[in-house]
């Protein structure tokens, strides 16, 4: 009897200072954790932006919570995050692109969770080179819409961009004005974030190369160089209609895009007038990176081929100075933002 109860007051005094042990264990851990927690706070404070880099911060402090703390001050400031490469890691180069099986806005959602409101998008490894804005300009084009996300938002992602998609609707029926779509998608998209590159995109160009980056560069640059309408060639060597890219400065320096082409051509070939008598050049991808599909269609209604289209384009030296972002009066009708895309609804007006 006495044996036991001895060696049962042995056993509940080694249980009382196990126990201690692992209260002191708990609490030194503990002040150690909030001591390292406020460090990293200040870190993250001092070096994020806000918005949709919340998320990254998140995830980094998890991160750094499984290292042992001792060396978590010292490799906090190495994480800062560098500027995406030249040539994006996740880029896989040639694509299967076609338009057989129509594709969901459901589906398009489901296979793009990293999207912010509005079909905006940075990414988390690394600080995008540039604020991209990728404007279309549109009307009644839903079906050829779905296939441009569902292409575009993989390939903009792995090309490590931030990028915000505008789509940008002529209300009405009166003859659609494409580059004063383009001229508007430049003005509103600057009132929604600090972009330093627009892409002009129409709504039916898909690349069959991701190599092919929608970005800016020191030239103003024609994207669709090789379109599988034009037999994978350049159909002439000024063209610069489908999809290109300016630089907010290259952009201005132009007075951006005319105002006064109703109906379908010419205004692309006035963008490229406009650029070469600034003295800038055109830059282009190579025929094979540059090639890319359009979804086949028919002309739309309200956009019959402008027949002043040849004086125009013929006037664009006198013209550029007083028609272009200089002289654009336009209303916002309406702003909707869903997972994929903003869309602005908008007034041009009439010719
Ligand atoms: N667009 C619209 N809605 C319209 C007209 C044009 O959204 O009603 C936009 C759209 O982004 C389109 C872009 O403007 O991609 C350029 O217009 P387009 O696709 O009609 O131009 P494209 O040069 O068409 O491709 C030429 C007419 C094709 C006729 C072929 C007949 N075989
Ligand atoms: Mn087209």
């Amino acid at each position: 009897m006495r044996d036991a109860a001895g060696n049962f007051s042995v056993l509940d005094r080694t249980c009382s200072l196990v126990v201690l042990l692992c209260f002191l264990h708990i609490s030194v851990t503990l002040i150690y954790y909030i001591r390292n927690s406020d460090s990293r706070q200040t870190f993250v404070q001092n070096h994020q932006t806000p918005q949709s880099h919340r998320k990254l911060t998140e995830q980094r402090v998890t991160t750094e919570e499984t290292r042992p703390p001792s060396v978590s001050n010292d490799t906090v400031t190495e994480r800062k995050l560098e500027t995406c490469p030249d040539n994006p890691p996740k880029l896989v180069g040639p694509l299967r692109v076609e338009f057989s099986d129509p594709v969901t806005l459901d589906l398009v959602r489901e296979q793009n969770p990293a999207l912010q409101p509005g079909g905006r998008f940075k990414p988390e490894e690394c600080i995008a080179q540039q604020k991209v804005a990728m404007i279309i300009p549109f009307r009644n084009r839903d079906e050829h819409l779905k296939f441009w996300l569902y292409y575009m938002h993989p390939i903009l992602q792995r090309q490590q961009l931030d990028y915000g998609v505008y789509v940008i609707v002529q209300d009405g029926d009166e003859l659609f004005n494409r580059a004063k779509l383009l001229n508007i998608g430049y003005v509103e998209t600057l009132k929604e974030y600090d972009y330093q590159c627009f892409v002009f995109s129409d709504v039916d160009l898909i690349p069959m190369d991701d190599r092919n980056i929608y970005k800016c560069f020191s030239q103003p640059r024609h994207l669709s160089v090789s379109m599988d309408k034009f037999g994978f060639r350049l159909p002439y060597t000024q063209f610069f209609g489908g999809v290109s890219s300016l630089s907010k400065e290259q952009y201005l320096k132009i007075n951006g895009f005319p105002n006064n082409y109703w109906g379908w051509g010419g205004e692309d070939d006035d963008i490229f007038n406009r650029i070469s008598f600034k003295g800038m050049s055109v830059s282009r991808p190579d025929g094979v990176i540059g090639r890319c599909r359009m979804i086949r269609h028919n002309r739309d209604d309200k956009n019959d081929p402008n027949p002043q289209r040849f004086d125009q384009i013929a006037h664009t030296r006198q013209t550029m100075g007083q028609d272009g972002i200089s002289s654009l009066s336009y209303k916002v009708l309406k702003v909707e933002k869903n997972q994929l895309f903003t869309k602005i609804t908008v007034d041009v007006g009439k010719p």
